[in-house]
């Protein structure tokens, strides 16, 4: 399975990278903006939220509101928000108290460029930020699209959404309770899944549809297509940590599976997981059918997502 991503010249690779530099940019001048009273905290922000990553949220989100006549700079803002959320969920995921990583996008994690309390504060600044900018005028000019995109950050990050999966997925390592292990069945670990990185997935897409006042059908359909992705780009992680990838820095080889950490994998085994891939795109792509050509950078995420090597 191959995606145009790896071509570097490719339309998708072209505007993931266009995306990636203009919020990073944003988040460059919203950290400034937010005016951290240590220099400290504004350094450990910008290493956690300025280098590397694919920035996939802000993409899925600019494009899902391009379908609707949003232009990019008028997406930016709540993309920038949602990659804030992201950033904050992988420097306290990568604490000692959690994954406990040393490298993170390349670079040390924050916790090891700095120290765990920096880290814990820095990820905390960043979440809020987020708010921050949902909360401004230039994330929506309307305040009931921005009240949505606001509750609709809400729920996906916090107990019903990724923070409520983390913790489901440490409950199942064993982490509580006497350090009792209670493995999942494959509905379970799905659900889990969902919430823990399905949910900000889900959101970036809605996001573009609340930003662009799609009809409900339109919605749906984009809901149809963040499901499948969720899904793929979970399955392709846990056969990136079953299988590693010699070009990819600081990747966690079977770390997760060391952990007992619930993946898909058990229950499919690899050439399942292949499989299992491949129908996910397909369903990925027949959601979109309603849009036409103008969602075929969307289709082409779906792939890069299923055949992702970091
Ligand atoms: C600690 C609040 C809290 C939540 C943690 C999402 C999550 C929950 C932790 C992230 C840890 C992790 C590696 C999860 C597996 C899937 C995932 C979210 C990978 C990282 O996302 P990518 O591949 O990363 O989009 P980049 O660096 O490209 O942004």
């Amino acid at each position: 399975m191959t995606s145009s991503a790896d071509d570097p010249s490719s339309a998708l690779a072209l505007a993931l990278g266009e995306t990636a530099d203009a919020v990073v940019a944003y988040l460059d001048d919203a950290i400034t903006g937010n005016s951290p009273r240590s220099a400290r905290l504004a350094a450990a922000m910008r290493h956690a939220a300025l280098a590397g990553g694919k920035r996939l949220r802000p993409f899925l989100l600019v494009e899902s509101a391009a379908l609707f006549g949003v232009p990019r700079a008028a997406a930016l803002p709540a993309a920038a928000a949602l990659e804030c959320v992201h950033c904050y969920s992988l420097v306290h995921d990568d604490l000692p108290a959690m994954d406990d990583d040393d490298l993170r996008r390349g670079q040390p994690t924050v916790h090891r460029a700095f120290d765990d309390a920096t880290a814990i504060l820095a990820g905390d600044a960043l979440l809020t930020l987020a708010f921050d900018i949902l909360a401004r005028e230039d994330a929506a000019a309307d305040p009931a699209i921005r009240i949505a995109l606001v509750a609709g950050l809400a729920r996906a990050a916090g107990g019903a959404g990724m923070v409520g999966g983390q913790m489901l997925d440490l409950a199942a390592e064993g982490r509580f309770e006497n350090g009792a292990r209670s493995p999942l069945a494959a509905p379970e670990i799905e659900r889990l899944q969902a919430m823990k990185t399905g949910a900000l997935l889900d959101f970036a897409c809605a996001a573009g549809a609340i930003l662009g006042s799609a009809d409900a059908e339109r919605r749906q359909c984009l809901a149809r297509y963040s499901h499948a992705l969720g899904r793929a780009f979970q399955i392709a992680d846990d056969l990136l940590d079953v299988e590693g990838d010699a070009g990819t820095v600081g990747k966690r080889v079977g770390k997760d599976a060391a952990a007992g950490k619930a993946t898909l994998i058990d229950s499919l085994g690899i050439d399942g997981a292949r499989l299992e891939l491949e129908r996910l795109v397909g369903e990925a792509e027949a959601a979109l059918s309603v849009f036409g050509s103008a969602a075929t950078l969307l289709a082409e995420a779906a792939r890069f997502v299923a055949n992702r090597r970091n």
